[in-house]
């Protein structure tokens, strides 16, 4: 990791206190004083608490605690009860709220010119059996940001966007970045067609979300919609936490493969057929789970390739696994190093086919390009963490988030806070309430700097 840490002024402490400005109407020295505030927020830790806990209730098992974490599925009955919650947010804080035909939600608020959006938000939407904090934080700490521009009495020049993605994790329909994938225009309509458990397609969803399928593709936003695309996020993995450094200037987002892989064996009966005569599908799944491993591994780098769940079928004790269904999921900066460490794993499955006699096909299931952050939008975040007195890393993105996608649309920046452990994508996922609060202050500080200095195009 290219540790190119910079200390800040160490801020001696952090005054968890919104300090009221004394409302300046002009833009330069509102941006000035914000930088000129030392380490004392303008946001509000506490009222962003308690948001956020307010959202964890939102698919939070019978019985449960926050401590328990969340299932709030994108495409749910869960996720369509928070969206209206975090939409009423969104309004409370003045935002003109639109959601587009892929069910993103926009909250617009309007600048001193005509120019367009500076754009920043995340999702709401997890895992199943997730964290309170993956995405959230990044979205109603967007919708604090707004709230305490309101506080200060802050014009920026931009109109300011708050956006709320839709299905970024795409545990539902199998299409992670959903939302944001429609807004850059990655998709095509036939993925409305696909189905969840309960046979409901998207259309069916995007309908429940007031939406209209046949619309979809005006989820598409115009070129140069907005000047810069901002994301507070959890690291999710340690290295923050390990250093003990609260902000992270992301450098890229790693690119995504998703395949399903289907191992097709013979049900036989599982007392008589000899042990050299069969076609056992999970045998030959487990040999290829293995060599998923071995092949990423092969080579120096940070890459990453994970089977997280196998479909045993018919699934009795006393019958050969006839068939088995598996996902292979591949990561890395270098979307050739992921097409490399493919084609290796793919002669893997060849060579396990011969040895148990056992059909491998694997279907590509959706494929993100990794993306970099632009350099003047990580200075602004350095320079936003430097003046709140707060030390800073640069380091990559090892999961996958919207930004990814905006990246083909304009220049985009993410900020990371530290998760406790590294631990994410379960309900121990945690990041300390203060550190939720710095990074949203580092949010409205960078965004003041890029109201006043967009990226160049
Ligand atoms: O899977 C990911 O990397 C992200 O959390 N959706
Ligand atoms: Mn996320
Ligand atoms: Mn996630």
């Amino acid at each position: 990791m290219r540790a190119s840490q910079r200390l800040g002024i160490c801020g001696l402490c952090l005054f968890l206190l919104a300090i009221p400005d004394r409302g300046s109407p002009d833009l330069e020295s509102t941006a000035r004083a914000a930088e000129q505030a030392g380490p004392s927020l303008h946001v509000n830790g506490a009222r962003l608490r308690q948001t956020l806990e307010k959202l964890s209730e939102f698919g939070r098992p019978a019985g449960a605690t926050f401590a328990d974490g969340v299932t709030r599925l994108g495409f749910s009955e869960e996720d369509l009860a928070a969206r209206e919650y975090v939409m009423g947010l969104m309004r409370a804080a003045g935002l003109d709220v639109r959601v587009d035909p892929a069910g993103n939600i926009f909250g617009r608020r309007a600048g001193t010119e005509d120019l367009p959006v500076l754009l920043f938000g995340s999702h709401i939407d997890s895992v199943p059996n997730g964290g309170n904090f993956d995405g959230d934080v990044g979205s109603l700490g967007a919708i604090e940001v707004i709230r305490a521009m309101n506080e200060h009495g802050v014009r920026t020049r931009h109109p300011l966007e708050v956006v709320i993605w839709t299905n970024e994790e795409g545990h539902h329909f199998g299409k992670g970045l959903f939302g944001s994938s429609a807004a850059a225009g990655l998709l095509s309509p036939d993925v409305l067609e696909r189905r969840d458990e309960q046979g409901l397609s998207i259309a069916d969803w995007l309908h429940r979300y007031g939406q209209d399928p046949a619309r979809f593709l005006e989820a598409r936003l115009p070129p140069n919609y907005f000047v810069a695309y901002l994301e507070l996020h959890i690291e999710q993995g340690g290295i923050l936490d390990r250093e003990k450094i609260p902000i992270g200037v992301v450098e890229g987002i790693v690119g995504i493969h998703w395949y399903t892989c289907q191992a097709h064996g013979f049900a036989n009966h599982a007392g008589t057929t000899p042990m050299d005569q069969r076609r056992d599908a999970l045998a030959a799944a487990a040999k290829a789970v293995l060599a998923v491993r071995e092949e990423v591994r092969r080579e120096p780098g940070r890459q990453v390739g994970t089977v997280g769940y196998m479909k045993v079928e018919p699934g009795a004790r006393n019958i050969i696994p006839a068939r088995v269904e598996f996902p292979v999921e591949l990561r890395d900066l270098d979307a050739a190093k992921i097409e490399r460490i493919w084609e290796r794993i793919q002669q893997r499955f060849q060579q396990i086919e011969r040895e148990e006699s056992v059909r491998i096909s694997c279907t590509l299931l959706s494929s993100d390009r990794p993306a970099l952050t632009d350099p003047a939008i990580r200075q602004a975040i350095r320079q936003a963490a430097d003046s709140a007195g707060l030390r800073f890393l640069d380091l990559p993105s090892g999961a996958g988030h919207d930004a990814q996608q905006m990246a083909r649309l304009g220049p985009v920046g993410m900020i990371f806070i530290p998760s406790r452990g590294g631990i994410s994508h379960s309900p121990q996922e945690f990041s300390d309430w203060e550190d939720i609060a710095r990074g949203a202050e580092v949010l409205y500080r960078t965004i003041l700097l890029l109201d006043r200095n967009p990226p160049p195009r």
